[in-house]
């Protein structure tokens, strides 16, 4: 925040703004501690003088390329130089070794051609202007030169360009570790493959982006010695299963769906497929197509995709009469049978949906009836067949729709790891992470939990690693580091995974209780967290918990969390599909060892996820990270639209100003001793004297002015939060002084 003390009449500064976030303004007058400004856009505003920040004037027109060398490190600071640099086509900008892109919503071919790949091949960083292929270059080459491993992890909330940024990067390591006169297919085409047939499957269209992926990746792309691509491996987190069988409005089902009912005559012939508003798994929503994409080029494109990846053309059939089946399945209604709380197949029509979906499943029509409508109980004294009324065997079949199209995305996942192939000899590899970021919506249900689970421990890494950063940069300059304090989100990271008695282990424990429910476990929350000052009771509510995390509050609904986090199958549906004809649909249901139903019986979604994102930590604490923030201008996806409180609420929450946080907890600016004498040398006019010494003359500067806790490095001044701005203003009436001695003099020989 600002600092009052060197704000005076005249100072330019940014006030807060409820429509752009702040705005800049000049100091009219000041009363106690209120300032009245002018702002650019003509008004007169009252603020606190503590809610100002000094605007620095010398910041050139078009922005900076690293904002660390901002003489100003705050939040207007950074949000100004990288709006005025977004409408110059200039999105990518450092903050120190982090790059920020702003998703320009349109494609700029000059930043992504061949010949920029070219350009930017060994290229020390700063010497190209700030882009994508500058940190896929530095991190391979820093791989090669100090062999060992690389990750990037990209980040930002839906629609900010992440899995655009990915792909480029794979490009680039394409590009650079790729076998160019190799024959046939080769590792890196099948890996950048890998992605057309991951988003068929993977992404569909929601409110905030047309093409969001409804899964994390991890891709680690292995290379041997000489530094090519000998291998890669992928690894998901988390696919979206409700989507299967619900969508929203204005929203889209997955890809693939839409793809395989535009797919050539015959095969809409053998799937009795045709219109996607004849099924209930699509027309629940209004929107079927997206602006400019064909969906039947898409289906061929993916085939393509899939040959290269090497899914042969057997399984290719397979796996979309599998989607076809999923169509048919969901269009399987059901109506009270004769005997109370039974239920029976509805009409002729759902009669014929049953026919189909058991016929491309290749299994027993009847048992698939059987395995929709009725439940088998074990009890100690028999076995009793219960039927299920019309809601319950609704929910047995989306259930099982949800289950078989996860094992299909695994599968499909399972397999393109399979056929590109590892490296076991691999020694280093480059990691990219394109992962959910943090949400916050007006419901928030156990997917969020998890997704800002993952967005917490992602932090805490980021948080580390920009601490660590500044402290080498500490200790290469020589200077004394030790009371620079760090606070971490690990707090928050014990409420939720602490074990025993963390959120999720006491969620874990509610599911293995059968008379729990999602009041008994709230109610277990309230209790075990009372105290707890990243918890919150809300008021008005008994299901519903607060967790205060780094980037803000969310209120979580507890509703759906027991449901969710219970990771089963029906032993009627996987009865059923491992007895399927076809090998393929029986692959996907491999028969259950009597030990993995005991443990399945116990696993949990919630607890496998923690160990999930453990492993995901310790790839991740292995390697040398790099991090790439990406932002979303706008929520209307259009081009050059700069919507700063939108920008501001993501850089918050992103972590951007997080890490400007620790910077300032330090040393937030770092100038070197040239630059610092250039500018300040009015301070002390005798400089000009020999000999010479700029680090001498950064003391005298420094001890002029009377300030103290900075601290004189090999190369650079390492100066306080505050400090510049002290100095700055020192300067500002160093120079009116001497403009009124100039003007004194001048009226004087007048
Ligand atoms: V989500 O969390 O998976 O919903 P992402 O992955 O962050 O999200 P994505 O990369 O899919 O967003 O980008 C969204 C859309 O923005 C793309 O479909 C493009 O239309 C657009 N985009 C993103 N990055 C670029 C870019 N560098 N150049 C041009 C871009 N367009
Ligand atoms: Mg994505």
């Amino acid at each position: 925040m600002g600092l009052p003390t060197n704000i005076a009449i005249g100072s330019r500064v940014w006030v807060e703004d409820s429509t752009v976030a702040w705005i800049d303004g000049e100091v009219l007058n000041i009363k106690n501690e209120e300032a009245e400004i002018e702002t650019s856009n003509g008004k007169t505003v009252v603020a606190n003088l503590s809610r100002l920040c000094l605007m620095d004037v010398d910041v050139p027109e078009d922005g900076v390329d690293d904002m660390t060398t901002l003489s100003y490190l705050d939040e207007p600071g950074v949000l100004h130089n990288l709006a005025t640099r977004f409408q110059l086509n200039k999105i990518y900008t450092y903050t120190g070794n982090v790059l920020i892109a702003v998703n320009p919503f349109q494609r700029l071919t000059s930043l992504c051609d061949a010949h920029l790949m070219e350009r930017y091949k060994g290229a020390e960083l700063g010497r190209m202007s700030p882009h994508v292929f500058a940190i896929a270059d530095i991190s391979y080459r820093a791989m090669i030169d100090e062999r060992r491993s690389n990750s990037i992890l990209v980040s930002g909330e839906s629609g900010a360009g992440k899995t655009e940024t990915t792909k480029l990067i794979m490009q680039y390591l394409a590009f650079l570790g790729g076998h160019s006169f190799a024959e046939g297919r080769t590792v890196e085409q099948q890996i950048l493959e890998s992605n057309p047939v991951l988003e068929a499957f993977g992404n569909a269209k929601t409110v905030r982006n047309n093409n969001s992926s409804r899964f994390g990746k991890f891709v680690e792309i292995q290379f041997d010695n000489h530094g090519r691509i000998s291998g890669a491996a992928i690894r998901t987190y988390l696919l979206e299963r409700s989507r299967v069988c619900q969508i929203s409005d204005r929203e889209r089902n997955y890809h693939c769906f839409y793809l395989l009912c535009s797919a050539p005559a015959e095969e809409i012939e053998a799937y009795k497929l045709g219109d996607p508003r004849s099924f209930h798994y699509l027309n629940q929503s209004s929107c079927y197509e997206l602006d400019d994409v064909n969906d039947a080029q898409e289906y061929l494109a993916t085939r393509r995709a899939m040959d290269v990846v090497g899914i042969n053309e057997n399984d290719q059939e397979a796996i979309f009469r599998v989607v076809a089946a999923i169509l048919h399945l969901g269009n399987i209604d059901f109506a009270k049978g004769e005997e109370i709380d039974t239920s029976v197949i509805r009409d002729e029509r759902s009669m014929f949906h049953l026919e189909m979906t058991a016929r491309l499943l290749m299994c027993e029509s009847h048992a698939l009836e059987d395995a929709l409508c009725k439940r088998v109980m074990i009890t100690p004294e028999e076995i009793i067949k219960r039927s299920l009324d019309p809601l319950g065997a609704t929910i047995s079949r989306d259930g099982l729709a949800k289950t078989i199209y996860s094992r299909l995305f695994d599968w499909l996942v399972d397999k393109i790891n399979h056929s590109i192939g590892q490296d076991s000899n691999s020694r280093f590899l480059i990691g990219v992470l394109d992962i959910y970021g943090f949400e916050s919506f007006k419901s928030n249900s156990f997917e969020q939990f998890c997704i800002n689970y993952t967005n917490e421990k992602l932090q805490q890494h980021f948080n580390q690693h920009v601490f660590k950063m500044e402290q080498d940069e500490y200790t290469k300059e020589g200077i004394d580091w030790s009371y620079v304090n760090f606070i971490d989100n690990q707090d928050i990271l014990d409420l939720i995974e602490k074990k025993p008695g963390g959120i999720i282990a006491l969620l874990d424990e509610a599911c293995m209780f059968p008379r729990s429910t999602h009041e008994t476990f709230c109610e277990k929350l309230y209790q075990s967290f009372k105290s707890n000052k990243r918890f919150i009771r809300p008021k008005l509510t008994r299901t519903d918990f607060t967790i205060v995390h780094y980037a803000g509050e969310v209120q979580y609904q507890s509703e759906q969390f027991l449901d969710k986090n219970k990771d089963y199958i029906v032993a009627e549906h996987q009865d059923l599909l491992t007895s399927s004809k076809c090998p393929f649909v029986a692959s996907l249901f491999p028969p259950l060892v009597e030990e993995t139903t005991k443990t399945s019986k116990f696993s949990t979604l919630g607890a496998r996820f923690k160990l999930q994102l453990q492993q995901l930590m310790d790839t991740l604490n292995s390697t040398e990270p790099h991090y790439i923030r990406c932002v979303k201008p706008n929520d209307e996806l259009k081009p050059l639209l700069f919507d700063n409180v939108n920008v501001t609420q993501q850089l918050r929450s992103g972590g951007v100003l997080e890490a400007i946080r620790i910077k300032c907890a330090g040393y937030p600016t770092h100038k070197s001793f040239h630059e610092f004498v250039r500018r300040f040398s009015i301070l002390a006019p005798q400089v000009h004297e020999e000999p010479y010494d700029e680090k001498e003359v950064c003391k005298l500067i420094l001890d002029r002015v009377g300030l103290t806790g900075f601290q004189v490095g090999q190369t650079k001044v390492f100066l306080r939060a505050g400090q510049m701005a002290e100095l700055d203003s020192r300067r500002a009436e160093a120079l009116s002084d001497s403009a009124k001695v100039i003007q004194r003099q001048i009226r004087r020989h007048m």
